[in-house]
Order: C-alpha cells, then sequence, then structure tokens
C-alpha cells in the first residue's frame, strides 16, 4: 500500500513550470484570436504566472521565450517575479522566426547565419546570468522539406559544433536541455527528430546536456514513457514539455487528450525517483490556449499534472513488483490500473487545504476577481503574442 503522508508530501512539494508564451496570444496559421486582458508585455505575463501559483500552490516557476519576453532589464524583471512570488525558469532560444532562419540556424549552410543563431544562443545565457536560471532550454526548427535539398550529416556536424560552443559557455550550476520534434515546419528531414538524436548530442556534449521530453513531439502510437523510463535510467531526462494532442503537435491542455498516457509518464518518473529535486527533472508546460482562457486553462493543466502524479504515486509498488517477478501479467497491469481509476481529486483537496489553499483552484481564481480586474487594466497597448 502506497504511504499516503508521503504521498501528499510529495504532491505538496511538486513544482510545475508555467510557458510566459501561454498568457499571450496564440493560434494556426489559419487565425489567432486575439483574447481580452491578456498580457502586454513580460512583467503582465509573470502577474498572471503568479495568479496560477496563487490558485494552486504548485506553480513558483515561469519559462521565458526570447525575443518574445526581451526587457532592457532582466535582473529588474527577476526582481519583479521575486515581488509576486514567483521565479524565473527557463530561458527559451528562438532561432525560427527570423528571416536569415529560413533554411536553417546553427545548421544552416551559410556559416555567417550560424554565426547569428549561436551568438543568440549566447545572448541566452547572458539572459540566464541576469535571472538565475539553470536551464537554457533549446529548440530547433532546424531541417529540410526534400531530399538533397542538403546534407544530413553535414547539418548535424553544424548542430554539434554550436551546441559544443554554447556548452562551453555555461556556469557552474547553468544545464542546456534539448528538445527534439518529429517534424514542423520542416517536413522532410528534422535535425533533432526524436529522443535518440537530442540524447546522442547530450551524451556527447557532458553532464550538463539533457534532454527535453515534449510530450507533442512524437510520431502517433509512440510509446512516451519507454523514452522516459529509458532517459531517467540513464540520468539524461532534462525536463518536460507537457501538453497534449490528438493528432500532431497540436499543444492542447495537459491531460486534455490523453490522461492514461500523462499517468503512465508520471508513473514511470515517481517510480524512477523522477520527482526527487535532487534528479534535476523540470515539469514544464508548453501549451497554446487558441481559443480557451488562458489562465483557468493554465490552472486546469496543473491541476491535470498533479491527479496524475497523484495516481501515480498511489502505485502500490510492492504489490506491483511482486505480481511482475510472478509473471501475472493481469495482476500487474490490475495493479496500475487499481491506481489510475482512483478518484484522486479528494486527496489533493486536502493537500491544498492542508497547504493553506482552496481546495479547488479554479473556483479559487473566480473569486479572486483577477479576471476582472485585468480585464479593466489592460486596455490599449499591443496585446503578446509570438508574432509569428
Ligand atoms: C516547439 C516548442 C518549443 C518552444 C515552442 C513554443 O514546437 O514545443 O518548446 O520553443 O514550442
Ligand atoms: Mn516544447
Amino acid at each position: 500500500m502506497a504511504d499516503l503522508a508521503a504521498v501528499k508530501a510529495a504532491l505538496s512539494a511538486q513544482r510545475i513550470e508555467t510557458p510566459s508564451w501561454g498568457y499571450g496570444n496564440s493560434g494556426t496559421r489559419f487565425r489567432v484570436f486575439p483574447q481580452q486582458g491578456v498580457p502586454r508585455d513580460p512583467f503582465e505575463k509573470l502577474a498572471d504566472a503568479a495568479a496560477v501559483h496563487a490558485a494552486t500552490g504548485v506553480a513558483p516557476l515561469v519559462s521565458l521565450h526570447i525575443p518574445w519576453d526581451r526587457v532592457p532589464d532582466f535582473g529588474k524583471l527577476a526582481a519583479h517575479a521575486e515581488s509576486l512570488g514567483v521565479r524565473i525558469g527557463a530561458i527559451n532560444s528562438n532561432t525560427f522566426q527570423d528571416e536569415d532562419y529560413r533554411i536553417g540556424s546553427v545548421c544552416h549552410p551559410d556559416p555567417a547565419v550560424r554565426r547569428k543563431a549561436t551568438d543568440h544562443l549566447l545572448e541566452c545565457v547572458d539572459v540566464m546570468d541576469a535571472t538565475g536560471s539553470r536551464d537554457l532550454k533549446l529548440w530547433f526548427a532546424d531541417g529540410t522539406n526534400y531530399p538533397g535539398q542538403d546534407d544530413i550529416v553535414g547539418r548535424q556536424d553544424r548542430l554539434a559544433e554550436a551546441l559544443s560552443e554554447v556548452y562551453a559557455r555555461l556556469g557552474e550550476h547553468q544545464r542546456m536541455v534539448l528538445e527534439y520534434k518529429l517534424f514542423e515546419p520542416a517536413f522532410y528531414t528534422t535535425d533533432v527528430p526524436d529522443w535518440g538524436t537530442s540524447y546522442a548530442h547530450c551524451l556527447k556534449l557532458g553532464p550538463k546536456a539533457k534532454v527535453v521530453v515534449d510530450t507533442g513531439h512524437h510520431a502517433p502510437g509512440t510509446n512516451i514513457e519507454f523514452i522516459v523510463a529509458f532517459l531517467l535510467r540513464e540520468g539524461k531526462l532534462g525536463a518536460f514539455d507537457f501538453n497534449s494532442r490528438f493528432y500532431a503537435d497540436d499543444d492542447l491542455m495537459a491531460g486534455a487528450a490523453d490522461p492514461f498516457q500523462l499517468f503512465r509518464i508520471l508513473h514511470e518518473v515517481a517510480k524512477n525517483g523522477g520527482l526527487d529535486p535532487a534528479h534535476g527533472v523540470a515539469f514544464m508546460l508548453d501549451q497554446c490556449h487558441n481559443i480557451e482562457a488562458k489562465i483557468p486553462a493554465i490552472i486546469r493543466s496543473v491541476m491535470n499534472v498533479q491527479e496524475a502524479t497523484a495516481k501515480a504515486l498511489l502505485v502500490d509498488l510492492d504489490a506491483l513488483r511482486a505480481a511482475q517477478s510472478a509473471g501475472d501479467v493481469l495482476g500487474a497491469n490490475a495493479v496500475l490500473m487499481d491506481a489510475y481509476n482512483t478518484d484522486v481529486r479528494p486527496l489533493l483537496a486536502e493537500v491544498r487545504e492542508e497547504m493553506g489553499l482552496s481546495p479547488d483552484p479554479l473556483a479559487a481564481y473566480r473569486a479572486s476577481g483577477y479576471a476582472d480586474q485585468i480585464l479593466a487594466d489592460r486596455v490599449g497597448g499591443t496585446q503578446a503574442g509570438w508574432g509569428a
């Protein structure tokens, strides 16, 4: 039987990082539907993140994206975060929106473009120095659209060169976490398409380089929890970008499309020490709220991750191991399904109350009046978005 006190302690100690871009306008290539009350700058994005943390108690970190969140003084932004009770987390680079990056950035055939892209990554490390962030989060849109367009091995050489230059720049307590993605915006090759490619580059780079698993970046039918278990065993799982999808990189709310998959992932995380802060796994959301209210959507997503985590922590590991070693296929599966089929909402409500919070974060947010306040305050100016 799971130790309930230990389960509750782990749940109140959970830390989920929310994405600054999740608070801004976003959409698809067909339309971006702006919403009233959306932040106009990184300071207002931090305020929205603080509202999520106030309601949930487990979301004190906000990841930034450069240049979307570029400000003249990142120290001042970090101090503003502190004053709101949150902290700046991972710094995301962006080498996918500049005109020069049409056929690549760090993998581009032109050394001048590669230099520009690498300098941007180095600038992001400067930002980390100013914000006190641990992680440089790297995702490259780099790839090709047609066979023969460029040399696959040549592009890997260029990627490795840029990564090793940036790796050498990292401070003692800093890391780089390398995200992979099967396709889009490139549709023939993607230079970091899968966990194996990211893992291989991270192995070569060294202990400060780890893999990011974005749950929306796999081919349909991929067993993501296998990848998670493998990377945890190797000590190379750096971070998650949680979201969910029905088809491709839909970036829907975590746990919305496939709560059972999120549970299976968190089960591998929980049983392999991934929840232990010493393991250094960052749990981030990477989502876009194209049609739904953004702050409630992020609160709901944090709750979905909490529920999947609670169910994973309730797995009776002794019974599971006993059934597994006995080759009791149905017995072992039943142990996991018992945990998954457990309604953990009363347990989480209790944990929140013991943390001095409302048992229902969404009701707490509604009661805070924050939504009406930002509607009234945020008139005029330019709403934040991807600027794509
Ligand atoms: C790429 C990605 C990456 C971010 C972007 C916002 O699809 O998952 O993590 O840079 O979304
Ligand atoms: Mn991502």
